[in-house]
């Protein structure tokens, strides 16, 4: 009883600092993704194959999450993006205090997109609001196809859900048509993209699905602005 009360408490507590972070990337007018899945699914060779599409033309930063080591870091600002590393030593997500604490070292007001990639696990990131507008969960197919019943909680919360490396599809197991039907149920909301971050297939219609995501949040922003709020 008294564990429940504490975790209610720091959820709480983290769901009121995500209402500021959600502020403060409105008003620097950025569209802002969380991207969670397991180690290993790809979450790192998306954003390398979203940066050399996107990089020229829009200005990205990213907000990489992992227990230790800037790897992940090194790789996106190899391919134009800028940004900053969070180690959790040891912890399994971010924060909304972990990414409020970096705000400051970040250039929001000259950003378009900021990509935040958790910390590589399908369970402990997915009750945690960052103030992200699109929490994006990516599966990937060398996982299995019994994953989203299994880890219902990420599904529920997610609004966009990408089922990565369909080149490997041709050496395994897995019916593509069950994994959508089980996120479909578990959360009807959920839009679905596959492609194959790898190879390339599939990339565009994500790139359009960002450029639609951006354009509507800029729409949002200026019919605020125009309604004065
Ligand atoms: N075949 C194939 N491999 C991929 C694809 N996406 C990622 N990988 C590989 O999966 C491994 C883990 O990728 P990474 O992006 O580091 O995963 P992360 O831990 O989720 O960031 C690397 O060896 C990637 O090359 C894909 O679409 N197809
Ligand atoms: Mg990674």
């Amino acid at each position: 009883m008294a564990k429940v009360s504490i975790e209610k408490r720091i959820l709480s507590e983290n769901d009121r600092i995500a209402i500021e972070n959600r502020k403060t990337f409105a008003d620097a007018g950025v569209l802002v993704l969380n991207i969670i899945s397991s180690p290993g699914s790809g979450k790192t060779t998306l954003l390398e194959a979203t940066l050399d599409r996107i990089a020229r033309e829009l200005a990205v930063l990213v907000i990489e999450g992992d227990v230790s080591t800037e790897r992940d870091m090194d790789r996106v600002r190899a391919r134009g993006a800028g940004g900053i590393q969070i180690n959790t030593g040891g912890g399994c997500h971010l924060s909304a205090k972990m990414i409020r604490e970096v705000l400051g070292e970040l250039d929001l007001e000259s950003a378009d997109i900021v990509f935040i990639e958790n910390v590589g696990n399908l369970i402990c990131p997915s009750t945690y609001d960052l103030g992200e507008d699109v929490r994006l969960v990516l599966l990937s197919a060398t996982e299995g196809d019994d994953k989203p019943m299994k880890y219902p909680s990420i599904f529920h919360e997610a609004s966009l859900a990408i089922l990565n490396k369909t080149d490997l599809l041709p050496h395994l197991i897995y019916d593509t048509e069950k994994v959508m039907k089980e996120i479909a149920v578990l959360n009807p909301n959920c839009e679905i993209l596959r492609l194959s971050a790898l190879q390339g297939e599939g990339m565009d219609t994500w790139i359009d699905w960002l450029r639609e995501k951006l354009a509507a949040k800029r729409g949002e922003q200026t019919s605020g602005a125009r309604r004065g709020t």
